[in-house]
């Protein structure tokens, strides 16, 4: 039975992925790990929880130490539009707070997740069915460190064996967790506003279009990735893995089926845009699906169903 630490278990992805995991290697197995100020609340209070900020070596490794854990789930990171605002800040989380972990993980033998991003492409990448291998040029800070996040992972696997995996999330849609500083976060409030039965103001234009991912398919990917086996990993940091593309028009005409009355308007965002801008409009996750069996549940139309659904009832 795996013992897991995950960092930053309060924040979109890591509230679900670590109530998950608890549900899949028990409870008392997976330790939510929290900074000061956003400390686990409800359900995900109820098991092991430690102060832990990624940033503060000494204090990471004694976490790892104490609940000797043997897989960290990283997932400490400013999104794209906020790390923009914090370019010192996304670089000091996500990189040297990665080294920490990377460091941390080689002296206790601990198996590494650490999520990169459609951001770690840009605009030099081919835009459609962007494949794995390929030109990585990102202008955006955020993408900038998840680039050299793949590398520093992929080199503390070949140079000194750490179990290092990762996927690179497309924008992740989910009804329970609000959005944080995302440049593809529209599409998670384009919901809310659905479900009140408000008019929606759209910050990216028609014909932007991004991958993205139901947050059930992104959790059953962290776990399906860490689970598989080593021997047929022919890549590691990290793979494309992608569920449905859309453009703003394409998820507006999606709510409008369930929804007829509802409405959007433009208010273009010109960060959020040119960020958009820069990142392919679909991934080709083939090596995914052939290496270790990724295979999303939710298309458009089933999540869109689904979430509206969880929202009105
Ligand atoms: C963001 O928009 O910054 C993230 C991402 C696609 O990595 N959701």
């Amino acid at each position: 039975m795996k013992r897991i630490l995950v960092i930053g278990s309060t924040g979109q992805i890591g509230s679900e992925l670590t109530l998950l995991l608890r549900r899949l290697y028990d409870r008392d197995n997976v330790v939510a790990g929290y900074i000061r100020g956003a400390e686990p609340r409800g359900e995900l209070a109820e098991g092991p929880q430690a102060l832990v900020d990624v940033t503060d070596a000494e204090e990471l490794a004694q976490v790892v130490r104490t609940y000797k854990a043997d897989t960290i789930f990283n997932l400490a990171a400013l999104l794209s539009v906020v790390a923009e605002r914090k370019p010192r800040l996304a670089w000091h989380i996500g990189v040297d707070g990665l080294l920490s972990v990377l460091d941390v993980a080689r002296e206790n033998g601990c198996a590494v997740f650490t999520p990169s991003s459609i951001g770690a492409f840009g605009p030099s990448t081919p835009k459609d069915k962007t494949p794995q291998d390929t030109i990585q040029r990102p202008t955006t800070i955020y993408g900038i460190s998840k680039v050299t996040g793949e590398l520093l992972s992929d080199y503390y696997h070949l140079k000194y064996g750490v179990d290092t995996r990762s996927v690179r999330f497309p924008g992740l849609i989910s009804y329970v967790t609000p959005p944080g500083g995302g440049t593809t976060d529209y599409a998670v409030d384009i919901f809310h506003c659905a479900a009140r039965g408000e008019r929606f103001c759209c910050p990216l234009k028609a014909g932007t279009y991004l991958d993205m991912m139901y947050m059930p398919d992104a959790l059953s990917a962290c776990v399906s990735l860490m689970e598989a086996d080593p021997s047929k990993l022919r890549h590691r940091n990290s793979f494309n893995v992608t569920a449905m593309s859309f453009d703003p028009e394409g998820i507006y005409q999606a709510i409008r089926q369930e929804r007829p009355g509802f409405e959007m308007e433009y208010k273009i965002d010109e960060v959020k845009q040119r960020i958009a801008d820069s990142w392919p409009n679909s991934l080709d996750d083939s090596p995914a699906r052939e290496e270790w069996g990724w295979q999303p549940r939710f298309d458009l139309p089933s999540m869109t169903k689904d979430i509206l659904e969880r929202l009105t009832t």
